[in-house]
């Protein structure tokens, strides 16, 4: 497969840009080689600029649940070109984004916009201290959170690619905030609640972890969660900016019928634009300045052109509920009839393929993943015309631009690998 333009563009990259890219799990170090340098995408499929297509299944690490280049969401951009790109003042189209969010998620019952899912997820954790008085939060091993200091504990996505166990740069004092426990643990978080209980500001959790590969929550343990942290006075956060309008319109809060706290979400609610949002409690969300006394601010917080795109996004999903069904069944036909040696994990459109024949159902589990054969299987696939994550940690996600012809091409492309090696 000729990368030779990639090549040269990763080349000319490393000299300015640390590791030639600007977050880690794009240069391909789980998995070797040159990364596609992207010059466009369309539908279900992006273009490198050696001029190689892909089927792609990373869409953008999950914003873009309608597919590359959606009509409605251009169009949008393209209207607010006309009225200018930042005001840094209020804007009528924020409440508007507001109130669909409030409306999908009814346990946001007030939200703030910020810019990205790691300001998300740190605003909330401050809110949860500000909140109960207390500083403890705790967090599950192999989830992350965006690369906020003190969660960057024991924490998936590219610090699991790369196999850094806890980051460099964090004081010890921020990380003793965190207690990290086993993910779908019940017994540890009732330990933690009975040794620590009065300490523990909040917990916070992907309801379905995406950032070690994709992992379902087993049976009773968000109810587990919800229950102990109503008993204790804690803050319960589901961090859903990745499942937030992916895995069901409402998230996964909906999926599974709990109402946490508080929320936070991203990706999808900005139809590929950089935007995120936390929200909840109105009590709780009440302590937010200028409301309260927990501070968060941000220049480019509400964007106009971020907020226009999530507004057209959330439109489409609002009117088309029947997106998710269609969602599912072609997530379950990728899914369908795993070969032998591995184990498929998926929930609506996000899915992982974990290259071990045990059930993956935590960190330490998913990390007994067999990564030299992934790396084989996913350069296999990159040169059959799909783009997968380049991590066996990460998930990949469906889109309604993805054709039966794509899901077609992409089982064959994967049976073809799993009956030559
Ligand atoms: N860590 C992000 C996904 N879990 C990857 C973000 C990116 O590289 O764009």
């Amino acid at each position: 497969m000729n990368l030779t333009k990639s090549a040269a563009l990763l080349e000319r990259a490393c000299k300015i840009i640390p590791g030639g890219v600007n977050s880690p799990v794009r240069a391909f170090r789980g998995v070797g080689g040159t990364p596609p340098f992207i010059v466009r995408g369309e539908g279900s499929r992006i273009f490198d600029a050696d001029g190689n297509s892909y089927i792609d299944y990373v869409c953008s690490w999950g914003p873009l649940l309608l597919g590359h280049r959606n009509p409605a969401v251009i169009e949008a951009l393209r209207s607010v070109l006309e009225t200018g790109t930042s005001f840094g003042a209020p804007t009528e189209r924020e409440i508007d984004l507001a109130e669909m969010i409030r409306a999908a998620m009814p346990s946001m019952e007030m939200v703030r916009l910020v810019n990205s899912g790691t300001e998300a997820t740190m605003s909330a954790l401050r809110l949860a201290r500000g909140f109960t008085g207390r500083d403890l939060s705790i967090k599950f091993e192999g989830c992350y959170h965006g690369h906020v200091d003190s969660l960057l504990v024991k924490a998936g996505s590219g610090l699991a690619t790369l196999g850094i166990p806890d980051t460099a740069g964090v004081p010890a004092a921020f990380a003793d905030t965190t207690i990290a426990l086993p993910f779908n643990s019940i017994p540890a978080l009732e330990e933690a609640f009975r040794s620590r209980g009065s300490q523990i500001a909040s917990v916070i959790v992907e309801p379905v972890a995406g950032n070690m590969g994709c992992i379902p929550p087993a049976s009773g343990f968000l109810e587990a969660m919800r229950e102990l942290c109503t008993r204790h006075g804690a803050v319960l956060i589901f961090d859903e900016v990745m499942t937030g309008f992916r895995v069901a319109h409402g998230g996964a809060q909906q999926l599974f019928g709990i109402r946490p706290d508080l929320t936070t979400i991203g990706k999808v609610i900005g139809g590929g634009l950089p935007i995120a949002a936390y929200g909840g409690r109105k009590d709780i969300m009440s302590k937010i300045a200028p409301s309260g006394p927990v501070y968060q601010a941000g220049t480019l917080s509400g964007n106009p052109l971020a907020v226009s795109a999530g507004i057209a996004m959330l439109r489409q999903l609002a009117a088309n509920p029947g997106i998710y069904a269609a969602l599912e069944t072609r997530a379950a036909q990728l899914c369908a009839n795993p070969p032998a040696g591995i184990t498929v994990n998926r929930v609506g459109s996000m899915f992982t393929f974990f290259f071990t024949d045990l059930p993956v159902t935590d960190y330490e589990t998913a990390k007994r993943s067999d990564t030299a054969r992934f790396a084989k299987f996913f350069h296999h696939m990159l040169e059959s015309g799909v783009y997968l994550a380049p991590s066996q940690f990460e998930a990949g996600f469906v889109s309604t631009a993805h054709t039966e012809d794509d899901i077609r091409h992409t089982v064959a492309a994967a049976a073809a690998f799993f009956t030559r090696v």
